[in-house]
């Protein structure tokens, strides 16, 4: 049996029920199997793989909170400090009610590649909670921030570990999680990312991991001999990434036409109203029920559906494995050209290999989506420099890193003779970086 199927076997008899895991260790095995061969003695006797499969550190909490009511309420709260061979853990948290500690390792794992290729020195890591913010008054949701925080302050630090948002987590819950740490430690420090401007946030953090997704599918537009102008765009989600994911397209001349949340799905062949969606999904936190209300040219179905419109670019935006085979029959049936992933591992192994071997330009999240964690390293530099720089300045780095993102994985697939392949290209890239910098700081 080679060196990665060896681990692979390992992997999946010690995390059997971490299905997610499972599927993102899977998948980047799989692809950096060229590397490994090269290198296969060396890594063996280092356990490299083994190293890279197992976190450095879980954290698993109670966050006891009292609800509106009097009534306790009781959570579960995780911090998985998977790797910090090239930087301090850095990762977003999530609240939702499906986290559990496979969500977490798999976003975790994702994340040491995913910063590897941003260029900075940021090590991978992730956290969330099982808690529910729908429906939670602000209170509610303060109560909970703070109790999560008593705890994963004593885990946490600017040099160490810098959480920032995902799913269910945006400026309100970092505000309240940074208050608490103030609090707690009696330190101002850039201890999260993704603040509020009025204290030490960066500009265009709120919209760069949407942006980003958007360069780099220009970039893989340009450089395949395609214009992203005139071109219409499914989106799923309606959330951070989606919302500026369909504000970019629009400033670069494309057409998104649909969006969704866990409930249904909009059908706006005018083009989404990103403005009107901005007020029902940021200020109102309400359905996309009320977005169809107020707009006549948008069509609202129940459940799920977004990848049955005809476009010619699919950007899912939402969550993991929302993009199944069938899905991707669908897309490529309607002539999709590219799918550019703006949530984590949203599209299924069996549905990506399809899209790939149907020749549609498929760039995988850890790639398309690093621009809002790259974004969030940014903000560290300036609340290290004491320092905040313009909207333009940010932006432009941003630019620049997916540019070089989608150049450095193209490269790396090349190198191995599987050009194309912007999944081998994407892993592979993370993981050279990642392995030398493990190989040189010894067995630890
Ligand atoms: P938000 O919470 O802002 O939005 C999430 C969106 O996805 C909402 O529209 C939500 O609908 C929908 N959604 C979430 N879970 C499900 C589900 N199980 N089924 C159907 N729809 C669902 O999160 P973000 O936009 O920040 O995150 C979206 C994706 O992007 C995630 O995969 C995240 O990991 C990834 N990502 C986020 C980054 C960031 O900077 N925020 C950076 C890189 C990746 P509803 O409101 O009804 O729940
Ligand atoms: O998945 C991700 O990259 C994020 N949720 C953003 C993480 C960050 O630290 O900005």
């Amino acid at each position: 049996m080679g060196y990665v199927e060896e681990v692979f076997a390992k992997v999946k008899e010690k995390n059997a029920s971490e299905p997610e895991f499972l599927q993102a260790v899977e998948e980047v095995l799989d692809t950096i199997r060229p590397v490994v061969e090269k290198n296969e003695e060396l890594y063996r006797k280092e356990a490299l793989l083994e190293r890279l499969t197992e976190p450095e550190r879980q954290i698993k909490f109670r966050v006891p909170w009292v609800d509106d009511k009097g009534q306790v309420q009781v959570n579960t709260g995780y911090r998985i400090q998977f790797n910090s061979a090239i930087g301090p853990y850095k990762g977003g948290l999530r609240f939702h009610p499906s986290v559990y500690v496979g969500i977490v390792k798999f976003l975790g794992f994702e994340q040491i590649f995913k910063n590897s290729l941003t260029g900075l020195p940021i090590g991978g890591g992730k956290g969330g909670s099982d808690f529910d913010p729908k429906g939670k008054s602000d209170r509610e949701v303060m109560a909970f921030c703070q109790s999560f925080m008593t705890e994963l302050s004593k885990y946490i630090g600017q040099d160490e570990d810098v959480p920032a948002g995902d799913i269910g987590v945006g400026g309100r819950e970092i505000g309240y999680l940074f208050g608490q740490y103030k609090r707690i430690k009696t330190s101002y420090e850039g201890v999260l990312t993704g603040k509020g401007l009025t204290y030490g946030g960066s500009l265009a953090r709120t919209e760069a991991t949407g942006y980003g997704v958007l360069f780099l599918t220009e970039e893989l537009l340009k450089c395949n001999g395609k214009d992203i102008k005139d071109k219409t765009v499914a989106v799923s989600g309606s959330g951070n990434v989606a919302i500026y994911a369909i504000q970019k397209a629009q400033q670069l001349g494309a057409k998104p036409v649909t969006c969704s949340d866990s409930t249904g799905w909009i059908y706006d062949p005018e083009g989404i109203d990103v403005e009107l969606l901005k007020e029902v999904k940021e200020v109102k936190r309400a359905r996309l029920t009320e977005y169809a209300a107020k707009r006549s040219s948008a069509e609202y179905h129940e459940g799920k559906g977004v990848w049955s419109v005809k476009a010619d670019i699919a950007l899912p935006c939402a969550t993991q494995n929302e993009l199944l085979i069938d899905d991707a029959k669908a897309l490529v049936a309607n002539g999709v050209i590219a799918v550019v992933e703006g949530a984590n591992m949203p599209t299924s192994l069996d549905a990506t290999k399809y899209l790939q071997e149907n020749g549609v330009l498929f760039v995988p999240g850890k790639a398309s989506n690093a621009g809002g964690v790259a974004t969030s390293a940014l903000e560290m530099t300036q609340n290290s420099e004491r320092l905040s720089w313009s909207f333009e300045e940010v932006e432009s780095k941003l630019k620049s890193i997916m540019v070089n993102i989608y150049h450095n994985i193209d490269d790396a697939a090349k190198r191995y003779g599987m050009e194309g392949n912007y999944v081998a290209g994407a892993n592979i890239a993370g993981f050279e970086k990642v392995a030398e910098a493990m190989l040189a700081q010894g067995v630890c």
